[in-house]
């Protein structure tokens, strides 16, 4: 039988003796370790992971190429960040790994641009990691704990998604763009539809899709939940690395023609219009022309879905010889360096700034809420890919997503404007060669002996964890509904972010945005735990969302589904992931009830537990299915203590 592109990765990174027998290691469900070719960090979930490396004891890193980049944290608005990557630069130097200078670039961006490589595997400790899937590369979002086993040369545990055939028809038409191909599938599945699930790209609409085009739709299979997506590596893929310098990392990657699909997904390029996701979330979406009248206060263009230089030339052809509309801020923040350098060649920056654009640094900026707040009540337009409340800075600002050519023709009339409605299409290319120039890319060394690594004073010690007790008791600190983003649980921005090397301090704003009062609540009962609703912990990869809460003493979660990569770092960091049995249980559920869940080690076994309400007098069950691995993590007590107990 013939493979489809993910099988074939696959199959070249089993970290297990197979004796030839694929099908069983295959099925959906099924726990495969497999082997990582490269990791990547970025400043945020960086510092935490490298010290969970160091805490592993090893040299040096035993992957084939491991990137740190800074492109969170770079306000600077106090010592914490530059300390930060201070620290990040020497431990990278110590334990051979190629470090990305703040000012370099987003690192979804560079890595496409500069390392990734058809058909390898890619763990990253960033959600938007799939980016590389554009490059035919089997790239995964992850907690920083499992990077870093990663980095030790690890297997990454992988519970074997289905595989989705996404077929592409027809070519995109004039001012519709890559953004609209991911804006529709979210439109059409939600932000759960991809839930357990690989999107693999596929027919003759594929060929007329550049490899930046294919980068925006793999970074934001991210929003339908998915484990990752994946474009095949063709003749575009070669191009895109020839301009890069990098041919000679090539290689052809397809589906072989019988190959087989759990299910398949048709998308008639020629039909899509421009779209636009409505605030909160990225599956409200609806066609442009649909929405009314929608002022703008601010429209803002970049992030690692749409920052490319192919972006930023077609928003330079649009806002030639024009103003931005006097009502609204125009803010760009590019994707990288070589972005900035190319624009700044060939002229395009001079449109860009004398149409009034507000340029920004070449990092993840307002996306991730560092700066560049809208005003309040105001209205947003951004190219990004989350549009989660309040994750902007302005808890009651409505933020839109679209794509560069809508944001561009909006920031002109200061309104929600169909591109289409402007005069000549802008017809921008891929460039034959990119500017290379990695000069800031300070690569690894063999002699490693003279390096310190520097520790600022918010590079606190790493929490840990007691291993699992037998009986679990606590009170009900909080009880959410559906949907709860890791920026729900962990808030970022300005204020928090750059406290995320320093758990005792940053665990004072978890739940901060629902519930001021979680934290201090949390302290005082001694731990407890958290009822959720569908979907709890989507987003961000973020693992302070367990982490902190692991810290403030929160022993459970009980929800009646979880995201993917936040269940793993619930289990990674101790915290029981409980899923209610019957769903209505959620119902009778109040904050403040007491629960109890006694012979907690035979239930990890029945993969059941019993719940008693104290409080209500009365029992429930709730599931708790884990593979043999997670098992023994959750009993160590994490999966630190797992890997230290493994290697002893
Ligand atoms: C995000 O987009 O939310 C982030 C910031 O890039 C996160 C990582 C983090 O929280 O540090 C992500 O997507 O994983
Ligand atoms: Fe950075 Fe935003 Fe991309 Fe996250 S989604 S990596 S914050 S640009």
């Amino acid at each position: 039988m013939g493979l489809n592109i993910v099988e074939k990765i696959i199959l070249n990174h089993l970290a297990v003796q197979t004796n030839g027998d694929h099908t069983i290691q295959l099925q959906p469900g099924q726990e495969i370790p497999l082997t990582i070719d490269q990791t990547l960090t970025q400043d945020a979930t960086g510092t935490m992971a490298y010290l969970q490396f160091e805490a592993m004891g090893l040299e040096r890193v035993k992957t084939k190429l491991s990137v740190s980049y800074v492109d969170h944290n770079t306000l600077q608005t106090s010592f914490e960040n530059a300390d930060d990557h201070l620290f990040l630069q020497t431990i990278a130097a110590k334990y051979g790994i190629y470090f990305s200078r703040p000012g370099n670039g987003i690192c979804h961006q560079v890595h496409l641009e500069r390392f990734g490589v058809p058909g390898m595997t890619l763990l990253g400790s960033d959600s938007h990691t799939p980016t590389a899937g554009g490059l035919g590369m089997l790239a995964i979002g992850a907690g920083g704990l499992d990077v870093a086993v990663a980095m030790a040369g690890g297997a990454f545990h992988l519970t074997m998604p289905q595989v989705v055939k996404v077929t592409l028809t027809g070519r995109l038409q004039p001012w519709v763009s890559a953004k609209d191909v991911i804006l529709e599938l979210l439109r059409r599945l939600s932000v759960k539809g991809g839930v357990g699930k690989i999107f693999e790209y596929a027919g003759e609409g594929v060929s007329s899709l550049t490899v930046p085009e294919r980068a925006t739709i793999t970074n934001m299979g991210a929003e339908l939940g998915a484990t990752t997506s994946i474009f095949p590596s063709d003749e575009q893929t070669r191009l895109f690395l020839a301009a890069q310098n990098r041919e000679d990392v090539w290689r052809p990657l397809t589906a072989d023609p019988d190959a087989t699909y759990a299910e398949e997904i048709w998308i008639d390029l020629s039909t899509l219009e421009p779209m636009v996701a409505c605030p909160h979330s990225p599956d409200a979406v609806k066609k442009v022309t649909d929405l009314g009248e929608l002022p703008l206060q601010q429209v803002a263009i970049g992030s690692c879905t749409n920052s490319s230089y192919t972006d930023l030339m077609k928003v330079a052809a649009i806002l030639k010889g024009k103003t931005v509309h006097p009502s609204t801020n125009l803010i760009i923040s590019p994707g990288s360096r070589q972005v900035v350098l190319m624009l700044a060649k060939n002229g395009a920056l001079e449109s860009l700034i004398a149409a009034g654009a507000r340029l920004l640094e070449n990092t993840c900026g307002p996306c991730i809420g560092m700066g560049q707040a809208p005003c309040s009540r105001g209205n947003s337009l951004r190219t990004f890919n989350r549009n989660f409340e309040g994750r902007s800075g302005t808890k009651d600002a409505g933020v839109y997503l679209a794509s560069p050519e809508v944001a561009a023709a909006s920031a002109l009339t200061g309104k929600l404007t169909d591109p289409r409605t402007l005069d000549v299409y802008p017809e921008v290319n891929l460039p034959q060669k990119f500017i290379i120039d990695d000069s800031m890319i300070i690569p690894p060394v063999e002699d490693t002996a003279g390096i310190t690594i520097r520790r600022g004073p918010n590079i606190k010690p790493l929490p840990t964890r007691e291993s699992l007790p037998d009986l679990v008791e606590g009170v009900v600190l909080l009880k959410v509904g559906d949907n709860i983003t890791t920026d729900h649980i962990m808030p970022a921005g300005a204020k928090i972010l750059p406290l995320r090397s320093n758990i005792p301090a940053i665990s004072e704003y978890v739940f901060s945005g629902i519930d001021p009062a979680f934290a201090a609540r949390a302290k005082t009962a001694g731990g407890g735990l958290i009822i959720g609703g569908e979907n709890y912990g989507q987003g961000s990869s973020r693992e302070h969302a367990a982490l902190a809460p692991m810290y403030l003493g929160v022993k459970a979660v009980i929800a009646r589904s979880f995201a993917r990569i936040h269940r793993s770092n619930l289990i990674n960091f101790g915290i029981l992931p409980l899923v209610f049995t019957v769903p209505q249980d959620y119902l009778g559920l109040n904050q403040d009830d007491q629960l109890r869940m006694v012979d907690i080690h035979q239930g990890l076994e029945r993969g059941e537990l019993v719940v008693e309400n104290i409080t209500q007098n009365y029992s429930f069950t709730a599931r708790i299915q884990l593979t043999a691995r997670e098992k023994e993590i959750l009993r160590a007590g994490g999966l630190l203590n797992y890997t230290k107990q493994k290697s002893c």
